[in-house]
């Protein structure tokens, strides 16, 4: 997959594909990034990227200009078809299905914005898709496009080392089809020693019953999923033994059931 972003700090690309899972992708070919900075197609002396707003208020806005030239250079570097995302909070929030997506696409440019904002004009005509990594205010799109950078680079074929890790993640249906199955949250994990002033492994995880395991790693999740994230777990939507491994976390909780007949 080729990935291209448009940033006033190209640096930042770099540093992105620099290590970890995203550094391995790209040293194995599976991921290409390739950064253009807007300053270098803008005019004049002091290469103005920004001005003042219409209307007035705080802040600058980027220029249609250096962007558009940006995108048409990002464009043109490549001849496959590729799809223009805009990191914003006003875009629609990022999701692992939406991850997904993005993934198995060939290419996609990344547009960053500085500043207030980028002139809708720009926007409106050049963007294909909006994206948010949250509802929170970044000083530039940079820091999500690393997010999206990083989320989709695990997802090319041959990233992981242990082929199993992606689909076992919180977030990543349970339904190895790819249907957009129940997401849960993921369960605890333990390594050596077994025994420490901080507390014991649970023992079940040393049983070598690996149904027992699964069933307990699975519990966890959906208890987990329950505590800490209700909005993600559709009780309706969880099969049977489900419905009982996750009554009977609550059970072990001492909780007395809930509003929902799960
Ligand atoms: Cl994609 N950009 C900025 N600047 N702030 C954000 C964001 C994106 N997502 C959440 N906050």
């Amino acid at each position: 997959m080729r990935i291209d972003i448009v940033s006033l700090f190209p640096e930042f690309v770099a540093q992105c594909a620099a290590f970890g899972v995203v550094g391995r992708a790209a040293e194995r070919g599976l991921l290409s990034l390739h950064g253009w900075n807007p300053r270098d197609y803008a005019e004049g002396n002091y290469r103005r990227v920004d001005d003042r707003p219409f209307g007035g208020g705080p802040g600058m806005v980027m220029l249609v200009d250096p962007l558009r030239a940006s995108l048409d250079a990002a464009r043109a570097a490549d001849p496959r078809p590729v799809c223009v995302v805009y990191l914003t909070p006003q875009g629609v929030p990022l999701t692992q299905a939406k991850v997904r997506e993005l993934a198995a696409r060939e290419r996609m440019v990344l547009l960053c914005g500085r500043y207030e904002g980028v002139d809708e004009r720009l926007l409106a005509t050049q963007v294909d898709e909006e994206i948010s990594i949250g509802d929170y205010v970044l000083s530039g799109g940079e820091l999500a496009a690393a997010v999206v950078v990083d989320a989709v680079a695990r997802l090319q074929a041959g990233v992981l080392n242990d082929a199993d890790s992606a689909e076992q993640d919180s977030f990543e249906p349970v339904d190895p089809a790819g249907d957009p199955g129940q997401l849960l949250l993921d369960c605890p994990h333990y390594t050596r020693p077994v025994s420490h002033e901080l507390g014991d492994v649970p023992p079940v995880l040393m049983s070598g019953n690996h149904a027992e395991i699964a069933r307990w790693r699975r519990q966890q999740a959906l208890g987990r999923t329950w505590q800490r994230r209700p909005d993600l777990l559709d009780e309706a939507g969880l099969s049977k033994p489900d419905r009982a491994l996750l009554s009977s976390y609550r059970a072990s909780l001492g909780t007395v059931g809930d509003d929902s007949d799960g």
